[in-house]
């Protein structure tokens, strides 16, 4: 009674809500189960405004499907490992552990005031041993299974993390965390072989096209990159004085249509190949040029504008089909890791080629007959469809048919095959840093790589490292700590000692949606019942920022795991949403812009309810929000108005609709079902605006219509209650519990519309004399054009009219409008 208060409700519910374990799903099979998950956060500080969206979002799935009848799953939980725990751990000489679940608690403490509808009894934290065993444990399975394997290779490093990175880390060239140019270091390191998933990969996006977003599913198959091509043979003549034998180098092209446009033939000069073919007498020439190009940065190398350089490598490679020598050069525009580091190069169809010949002096000749301008007059390389010329036997034809012959023509002689190449590389999963899974595998100079036996699982992070132990050497700061990495081999008691690489947190989170079915299963990372009852994953959200890297890592440990036997579907995420940034004055929030929005400052001033009701009126979810544009105010200003409906109640609780005023009654019916068809459509903003009109429309009733008591009233503020609390829990509880419901509303069911409340019930229609108006008919919207013509003509002040003329023409606009033309 009285005013309303966000503070006083939001106080009051929270308590309500957790004693009767609202959002604790019954799992009982008596409905229907659905699984709605969030992207679960990363415990930096407290939360923030684009948690606020994201989680709002969430949150307006999981409330609508609870009320109509889904037996809903929507836990919560923290992606807990990774550097800046280790940052600040360094930076206060503290244990990484005692940053992170402090976060952790004071997120906690958020997400509840928030109201977000979570089953907090399967909360999780990827950096509590209990989880990280299992990690370690699939670790292990993926290892047993030819998946996870080390070896020594360049891998990107960042020079200011002193970290290792995966491909996916690297962004233009730069550390994805700190902007810092990104080098190469040669390490040993752990994979996961996802390139053995690749196609499976992609052909299960099949599956999720028009459920995911498309510029998603875009992403992730440029990502894996898949180009269908050729290997082609070139043998490599033996130098004149014969200090380099001759030897064949394969090539991978996409377009073996061109193999007589080739004009040379350019090795990476960073791959070991380069060095091993050079002629004596430009060896030096190359090691200079490889000096040079290591100095780049990545940014640099990748920089499609730079000049083309190169060094010519004093051999010749002769062309399978032509017979024709190439001279062979070394240049960093050809990558040492995509294919197989070497190209034919084909001048008048490739760009880049053609610059390069163009900056050499190196011949260009066209084979394809496109129209048009020749690109060695030009200096464009021409792509599009036309006939094959100057190539033998594959004059005459189409590129695709050029592409089809030429692998004909290099399989039947042995020098070349079709094949498949991916952009993909597989997963590099080590990191030389603390915070993160230990790798269970133990080295001994006797038994080489020994699996941690599953009954010793989880290798324990050791507690007593803290501050400047931590920080990071290029080795892991796990090698220092010799009490933790000296052991006993399992296989045959000498002593042995442990790997000291932890795991990439994608690693941590590429199964977690499995973890949160049965939380505090012991027997394997995942209860297998469980899975088959919840999953997939019905509906995910998320950022775009997940685009491509945990995405497809899921993807990939999802294949496996069914490879495993353990779990019977494909692809773990059925839907994806994507929701937008939460922007202030047109730009992301940032520290340097100053133009920050804290949260917690937000729910202080306007209450909860109505920052999430700003969040979600803003826009479409996938949409961005700009703060400066919204009106938090104008939110709580609604919100109150909603709330004042429940005092003006006047019937009991069962008061039957039917006798109710229909106009009121028609609102309500068509909000509920604009209503649902809106969520499932995602455009939760209309939704709002809905309840928005159905509020005012109650509101007229109430002081200028049938009044607070009639029936219809108490419905359409019922129907306000259970729209608002998909956003607006505690309002919505407050209103449900002033209307004399129990609690909670989110166990009510979304009504059900009555169909025939949707149509108006009669509709006026206008006859007419000779374009006069003469009467006017409630009629039946459905009516047809004979029965109206019929009632018109029957109509008293018509016959009066016409007072006995004959009639020429009556036209008929049904259900609105008759003219009578009398003869
Ligand atoms: C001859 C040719 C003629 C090519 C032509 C293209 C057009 P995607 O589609 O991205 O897979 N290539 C192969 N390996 C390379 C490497 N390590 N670094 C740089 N370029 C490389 O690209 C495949 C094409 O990129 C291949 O087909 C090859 O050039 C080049 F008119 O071969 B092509």
């Amino acid at each position: 009674d009285g005013a309303y208060s966000f503070a006083a409700i939001e106080a009051k519910w929270p308590a309500v809500w957790d004693e009767l374990g609202v959002f604790t799903p019954k799992d009982d099979g008596s409905r229907e189960r659905r699984y709605v998950l969030d992207m679960f956060p990363y415990p930096s500080g407290d939360l923030h405004m684009g948690h606020a969206e994201a989680f709002a979002m969430g949150d307006v799935v999981a409330r609508y499907w609870r009320l109509k009848g889904y037996d809903v799953l929507h836990p919560i939980g923290w992606d807990s490992f990774g550097l800046p725990a280790e940052n600040a751990a360094i930076k206060r000489n503290a244990h990484p552990a005692e940053w992170t679940y402090a976060n952790i608690d004071t997120q906690a403490a958020s997400f509840k005031r928030y109201g977000l509808s979570l089953d907090w009894s399967r909360r999780l934290h990827t950096s509590d041993p209990e989880y990280y065993r299992w990690t370690q444990w699939l670790f292990l399975r993926f290892y047993e299974r030819g998946l996870a394997y080390r070896k020594n290779h360049p891998v990107n490093w960042c020079p200011k993390d002193l970290t290792v990175l995966a491909n996916e880390q690297v962004v233009n060239g730069a550390c994805e965390r700190c902007g810092t140019p990104v080098t190469k270091k040669a390490l040993n390191q752990w994979y996961f072989k996802i390139t053995e998933y690749a196609d499976r990969l992609l052909d299960d996006m099949d599956e999720l096209d028009g459920r995911w977003p498309e510029r998603v599913l875009a992403m992730q198959r440029n990502w894996i990159g898949r180009s269908e091509g050729a290997h082609v043979d070139f043998a490599i003549e033996a130098t004149d004085d014969g200090s380099r034998p001759d030897r064949s180098v394969t090539v991978f092209t996409t377009r073996p249509d061109t193999l007589y446009g080739a004009t040379f033939f350019v090795v990476a000069a960073d791959a070991e190949l380069a060095a091993e073919i050079v002629a004596p007498d430009q060896a030096e020439a190359l090691a200079e040029y490889q000096d040079r190009v290591k100095a780049l940065s990545e940014i640099e190398r990748q920089n499609t504008d730079r000049e083309k350089t190169g060094v010519f490598l004093g051999r010749y490679a002769v062309n399978p089909l032509s017979g024709e020598k190439l001279p062979v050069w070394a240049a960093d525009y050809v990558l040492a890791d995509y294919g197989t580091g070497a190209i034919m190069a084909v001048p008048a169809h490739d760009q880049r080629d053609l610059d390069f010949a163009r900056a050499f002096g190196l011949p260009v000749r066209a084979v394809l007959d496109t129209g048009e301008e020749d690109p060695a007059v030009s200096g464009v390389a021409t792509s599009g469809e036309g006939t094959i010329v100057n190539s033998g036997p594959l004059d005459g034809l189409s590129k695709a048919e050029g592409i089809a012959k030429a692998i004909e023509i290099v399989e039947s002689a042995a020098t070349g095959a079709g094949t498949v190449n991916y952009r993909l590389r597989d997963w590099l999963l080590s990191r030389q840093r603390f915070w993160g899974a230990p790798i269970p595998i133990i080295h001994c100079d006797v038994d080489g790589e020994v699996p941690v036996p599953d009954d010793q699982l989880p290798v324990r992070l050791p507690d007593d490292l803290r501050g400047e132990q931590l920080a990071p050497k290029g080795t892991s700061p796990l090698a220092a700590a010799e009490h933790w990495v000296n052991v006993t081999c399992p296989t045959c008691g000498g002593p042995a000692r442990r790997d000291t690489d932890t795991m990439d947190t994608f690693v941590d989170s590429s199964w977690y949606y499995l973890r949160y079915l049965s939380p505090d299963y012991s027997e394997g990372p995942f209860d297998v019942d469980a899975a088959k009852r919840w999953m997939p994953v019905a509906q995910y959200v998320g950022g775009v920022e997940h685009a491509i890297l945990h995405l497809l890592y899921s993807r990939f440990f999802t294949k496996v795991l069914k490879d495993m036997g353990l779990i019977e579907f494909d692809e773990p995420f059925a839907a994806l949403m994507n929701q937008g940034q939460v922007l202030n004055g047109g730009k992301a929030m940032s520290k340097s812009l100053g133009n920050g929005v804290d949260l917690g400052e937000q729910l202080d001033q306007f209450g909860v309810d109505a920052v999430r009701l700003t969040m979600v009126f803003a826009s479409p979810p996938e949409d961005d929000v700009d703060w400066a544009d919204v009106s938090p105010s104008g939110s709580a200003k609604f919100l109150a108005r909603a709330w004042r409906l429940g005092q003006d109640v006047l019937s009991e609780p069962g008061a039957d609709p039917a006798a109710g005023d229909r106009a009121l009654r028609a609102v309500t019916h068509r909000t509920l079902a604009e209503a649902s068809e809106l969520v499932e459509a995602h455009k939760f903003n209309v939704v709002i605006a809905k309840v928005m009109e159905l509020v005012n429309a109650t509101r007229k009733a109430i002081d200028n219509g049938p009044g607070g008591a009639d029936p219809a009233v108490r419905e359409a503020v019922e129907v306000v209650a259970i729209i608002l609390s998909l956003v607006a829990p505690y309002t919505a509880e407050d209103l449900w519990a002033a209307l004399g419901h129990e609690p909670s509303v989110a166990n009510a069911s979304w009504p059900a519309h009555d169909p025939s409340l949707l149509v108006e019930e009669t509709v006026t229609a206008v006859v007419q004399v000779q374009g006069k108006v003469r009467d006017r008919l409630e009629v039946d919207p459905a009516i047809s054009e004979d029965e109206l013509r019929e009632l018109a003509l029957a109509s008293p002040n018509v016959t009066r009219i016409l007072d006995g003329r004959g009639i020429r023409t009556v036209i008929v606009r049904a259900p609105r409008l008759v003219n009578i033309v009398p003869a």
